[in-house]
């Protein structure tokens, strides 16, 4: 094996001993490349989109893609022939994934409210979707149909009127076939070989061939991120789904735990990249060194073991004296993905205050979170899960508030208005009011 050799190191410590410094320490992400080289660089293809549109975006795909477009979008042809392309199995899997996927979000979904308020007030939240959104798809080290899916699906069932797609186009000028046939399970309207920051530059701000998309969604690498930060700070841009950074996992695991399983779910989030951050808490010392060990173990076998050592490398397992100590520095970090591998993972459901995505107990790999369990994998990293929740359907939708007031209503919330309006000193504000209780005075 070529990993024989390879040099995999995760850093155990112990919580108990570590000063606040070095606590705070361990618990920081990876620096992001926020450098200024690339933000001018993400300016230029950006300007540069919105300058010459479709011929920037075919002059930059053949730069930096190494291929010649002709047509940006995917024509119907390629549709049907990467649906013919694809084994049986892998198309039912694509398919029973985006039914899970459905299922949750549907039910997920917020709901119209209409509530009186006061005899004669009715104040309702109606929804309405984000008309035009653009989705991107990653293709970097591998194409993600899952993430077409996930989504996908929340896009069609909030009722957006126009979806479109970004992934980066390979150099034999075809997009992935499992990435295509996802869009098209779930209904994705229109897809573009497009990636990298030119493709978030020509959805914010549309070109010939592009729509311009309302909001945009969906994870990148750090060109494709900080493009999304820049249009989003651009108010004749587009909003965005939520900043992001690498992916992460956190993992309780009591003594009890099974080693292997607790490896394989840290090497599953550090396989993502060299980047990706995976930490273990634990108040079992025995349990810590195994999963330590089979963690370098396991590594040695995967295909992606170097990238998965990359990221160890910069990884934690961190010995606590309890699980309330772990659900603490938990909540600290606020992963992206939280694992309880525990006895009584429902038991520590009620303490956690910040998590993007909880999976309890031995059978519940981050995994099937990432497929086919039904939630979402687009998730705030970075903490922000102190703030951001995951993608759902109602991130692609508006909520709007709408209120009614019958003469009788007013009769009886117009004081209040009043009295509030003149503590403002605001008087056409408490006028707006009086002026219409009097003109009732006088016809009652
Ligand atoms: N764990 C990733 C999502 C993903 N995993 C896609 C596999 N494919 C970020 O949440
Ligand atoms: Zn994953």
């Amino acid at each position: 094996n070529t990993l024989d050799s390879l040099d995999i190191d995760i850093r155990l410590q112990d919580w108990a001993r570590l000063d606040e410094r070095a606590r705070e320490a361990a618990l920081t992400r990876p620096a992001q490349s926020q450098a200024e080289a690339l933000k001018r660089d993400v300016a230029a293809l950006v300007a540069e989109v919105r300058q010459d549109g479709d011929a920037a975006l075919r002059r930059l795909t053949a730069r930096l893609d190494r291929c010649q477009l002709d047509a940006l979008e995917v024509p119907a042809e390629e549709f049907a022939a990467a649906e013919a392309a694809l084994a049986p199995e892998l198309k039912a899997a694509i398919e029973e994934a985006a039914a899970r996927i459905k299922l949750f979000h549907a039910a997920a979904a917020p709901l119209p409210v209409a509530v009186d308020t006061a005899a004669g007030v009715r104040v309702e939240r109606v929804l309405r979707p984000v008309q035009r959104v653009g989705l991107y798809v990653p293709a970097g080290s591998a194409p993600l149909p899952s993430t077409a899916l996930m989504l996908g699906v929340p896009a069609v069932l909030a009722g957006c009127r126009e979806i479109s797609l970004c992934s980066p186009v390979r150099a034999d000028g075809r997009c992935d076939e499992a990435v295509l046939y996802a869009a098209k399970v779930v209904g994705v309207h229109r897809v573009f070989k497009l990636g990298g920051a030119q493709a978030v530059a020509a959805m914010a701000y549309g070109t010939a061939s592009v729509p311009k998309c309302d909001k945009i969604f969906g994870p990148g690498n750090s060109w494709v991120t900080e493009a999304k930060l820049q249009v989003s700070a651009d108010p004749q841009g587009a909003a965005i789904d939520m900043p992001a950074g690498p992916s992460e996992v956190l993992v309780i695991a009591d003594a009890a735990a099974n080693p292997v399983f607790v490896a394989s779910d840290l090497l599953s989030q550090a396989e993502h990249g060299p980047d990706s951050q995976v930490i273990l808490l634990s108040p079992s010392s025995e349990l810590l060194q195994a999963v330590q060990a089979e963690t370098i173990r396991q590594c040695r076998e995967l295909p992606r073991g170097e990238v998965a050592a990359r990221a160890l490398s910069q990884s934690r397992l961190l010995k606590v004296e309890s699980l309330t100590q772990a659900i603490e520095v938990s909540n600290r970090y606020a992963p992206e993905h939280l694992i309880l591998q525990v006895a009584d993972p429902r038991a520590l459901l009620d303490g956690i205050e910040s998590a993007g995505s909880i999976f309890l107990g031995a059978w519940t790999p981050e995994s099937v979170g990432d497929y086919c369990s039904g939630s979402n994998h687009v998730l705030p990293t970075y903490g922000y899960a102190r703030s951001y929740s995951g993608v759902s359907v109602a991130s692609f939708q508006k909520q709007i508030t709408v209120q009614e007031v019958s003469a009788e209503g007013l009769r009886r919330i117009g004081p209040c208005t009043a009295l509030l309006a003149e503590a403002e000193q605001l008087e056409a504000h408490r006028r707006a009011v009086t002026l219409r209780l009097a003109t009732l005075e006088a016809g009652a």
